[in-house]
């Protein structure tokens, strides 16, 4: 497959005689991306503009530069309030990718970003987008494992983490880090005491001219839920991410009047794209973060900052349709809830609008691409009860069989999918992408959907091994790989087993070796803690079983194990 041509900047311009060509210009093997023929279908259709995020930011800043881009209510030092508008913004952007310059860093390096819901996660990625670094998008949640992954598979050149939140102490994870990735040469601390690294605070120089990336480039790595033993890179370009803000916008009346309320983590590719924090900003609107998604927080932000809009995870949407009705906070301002990320049941999706006085909008997306919406003039029974539509015309829809035959409209099945915001290929993983894309180049999300006769996706259920506990997506075989590293432990299998609350939690059986010294529950969850994974990833129950229920072939059948789960005799 070819590569995505650089567009409109030519690259001559954007690298200095001395620096390496931009791995996608000399079409590095990083990731297949879309072949010439659609990338010139986009274009032409106005999807792909040849806007940068550093273009975006600029422009805005030129057009309306008192307006506020950011506000950040606690984050501040001592815990003050920040309000950055526009022009602010994009000074800082500029001063911190100067001083991440001075540092040697540069076009195509990757920078693991591991920040909170506080205002300098936008002045490092914007700095970043600005010198053609790649922001690797890590979760505040994820630890040793997965960060040292993510710095080594990355080959990343620096990692941004805050000192201490949420009385985790991330030092201790760039030490970690710094030990299992030699490349990284730079770990900046936002906000407190830097230690043995260095204060982010300090990063910031005189702007220089710096070369701007093209709006073909990779813009950053996002991160895939997965369900293979490591988690996916998902390379995004410029051009088709801020084709996705623009469509999201539009579907869901993002304006520069919009307050957007950042709950869930910044990073996230659902609060950060749909049309989340990102989207916003293209809009020339407000982007206000909580620091926790508490009822209590959001709603206070809610009333205080007049906000608009804001995207939540069916859990969350539980919690508040539950607690607004007692809440003293008046939420009056908001005008648009979009819940995604996993099914959101009917019966909370009705409650919704009584509770909290606004409209729903459901959103059923993914940091590879698609993103579906139900728009704010569908019937309330096509929001109540689909998970909406895609954003654009251009997203190519499949619903197959097991034999990769399309099926008639109404019947579920896998669900395929290409367009104009759609990976082609994960970055650097040549035979995942075999399985993962057809080859024509469509992408296997791993749902199972079915089509109602207004085009609106009904998703029904799952054919990955992965279980989506209340939108935080785990990969079976990650977690069992880490089980299995416990010398009592024969085999290991995780699944899915309902729950009232978050839709899904994770259930291990496990069998344990002959003879290997009596092991508890408890203890395995300690031994897949301390392995330092993310604490979302620790199962939440521990069977031990003698043998698995198997298939007629002989494999080991998660449908059975799922099904022991959820019977009445699975007792916790
Ligand atoms: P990820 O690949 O980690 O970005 O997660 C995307 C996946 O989350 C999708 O492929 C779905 O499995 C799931 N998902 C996201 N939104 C919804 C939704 N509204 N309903 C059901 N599943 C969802
Ligand atoms: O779950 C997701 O990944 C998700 C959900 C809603 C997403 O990536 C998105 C919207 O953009």
């Amino acid at each position: 497959m070819s590569t995505v041509p650089a567009g409109a900047a030519a690259p001559e311009t954007a690298a200095g005689p001395e620096e390496p060509p931009s791995p996608r210009t000399t079409g590095a093997p990083e990731a297949p991306t879309w072949p010439e023929e659609f990338a010139a279908r986009y274009r032409a259709a106005g999807h792909w503009r040849g806007e940068t995020f550093g273009g975006m930011l600029r422009d805005r800043a030129e057009v309306h530069p008192d307006r506020i881009a950011v506000i950040d209510p606690a984050g501040g030092p001592a815990g003050g309030r920040r309000v950055w508008t526009y022009a602010e913004l994009d000074r800082r952007a500029d001063r911190m990718a100067a001083g991440f310059a001075a540092r040697g860093i540069g076009r195509g390096d990757r920078v693991v970003v591991q920040l909170p819901n506080v205002a300098e996660f936008f002045e490092v990625v914007f700095a970043l987008f600005r010198i053609g670094a790649l922001p690797v998008f890590a979760l505040p949640a994820h630890r040793k494992t997965e960060i040292g992954y993510f710095c080594s598979f990355t080959e990343a050149v620096a990692y941004v983490i805050p000192a201490v939140h949420e009385g985790f102490d991330y030092r201790t994870l760039a030490t970690t880090a710094r030990a299992q990735a030699p490349s990284l040469k730079h770990v900046f601390v936002a906000g407190g005491d830097a230690g043995y690294f260095e204060s982010l605070a300090e990063v910031p120089a005189e702007p220089v001219d710096l070369p701007e990336p093209a709006p073909g480039d990779l813009a950053f790595l996002q991160l895939s839920g997965g369900s293979t033993g490591v988690p996916k890179l998902i390379p995004r370009t410029h051009d088709d991410y801020i084709y996705s803000l623009r469509g999201s916008n539009e579907i869901c009346a993002v304006d520069e009047n919009s307050v957007y309320l950042c709950v869930l983590p910044a990073a996230h590719n659902f609060p950060l794209s749909s049309p989340g924090s990102l989207g916003t900003l293209y809009a020339g609107g407000r982007v206000v973060l909580c620091p926790r998604p508490v009822p209590d927080e959001a709603f206070r932000l809610i009333e205080s900052e007049g906000v608009t809009i804001t995207g939540v995870v069916p859990p969350l949407a539980l919690v508040w349709t539950e607690a607004a009705p007692r809440s003293a906070y008046d939420l009056g301002s908001l005008s648009v809830l979009l819940v995604g990320g996993a099914k959101f049941s009917e019966e909370t999706a009705r409650r919704v609008r009584p509770a909290l006085g606004c409209s729903l909008q459901q959103v059923f997306g993914m940091a590879e691409g698609l993103v579906n919406y139900t728009r704010l003039d569908d019937p309330q029974e096509t929001v109540l009860t689909t998970q909406g539509r895609p954003i654009s015309p251009d997203d190519e829809i499949l619903v197959v069989d097991d034999e990769d035959n399309e099926l008639p409209v109404g019947e579920t099945g896998h669900l395929l999918t290409r367009g104009p915001y759609t990976i082609r290929g994960y970055w650097k993983a040549p035979e995942h992408n075999a399985r993962s894309f057809t080859e024509d180049g469509f992408y296997r999300t791993g749902d199972v959907v079915r089509l109602t006769a207004t085009g609106h996706i009904v998703v029904e259920g799952r054919a990955k091994d992965q279980i989506n506990r209340g939108g935080e997506k785990i990969a079976a075989e990650e977690v069992e790989n880490h089980i299995l590293a416990h010398p009592a432990v024969h085999d290991a299998n995780v699944v899915a087993e309902p729950d009232p609350y978050l839709g899904e939690r994770t259930c291990a059986y496990v069998i344990l070796r002959p003879g290997a010294e009596p092991l508890r529950a408890p203890a395995v969850k300690k031994f897949v803690r301390e392995r330092g994974l993310a604490a979302y990833k620790v199962p939440d129950r521990v069977v031990f079983v003698d043998a698995f229920p198997k298939t007629g072939v002989g494999k080991v059948s998660k449908k059975d194990l799922r099904a022991a789960a959820t019977s009445p005799a699975a007792a916790p």
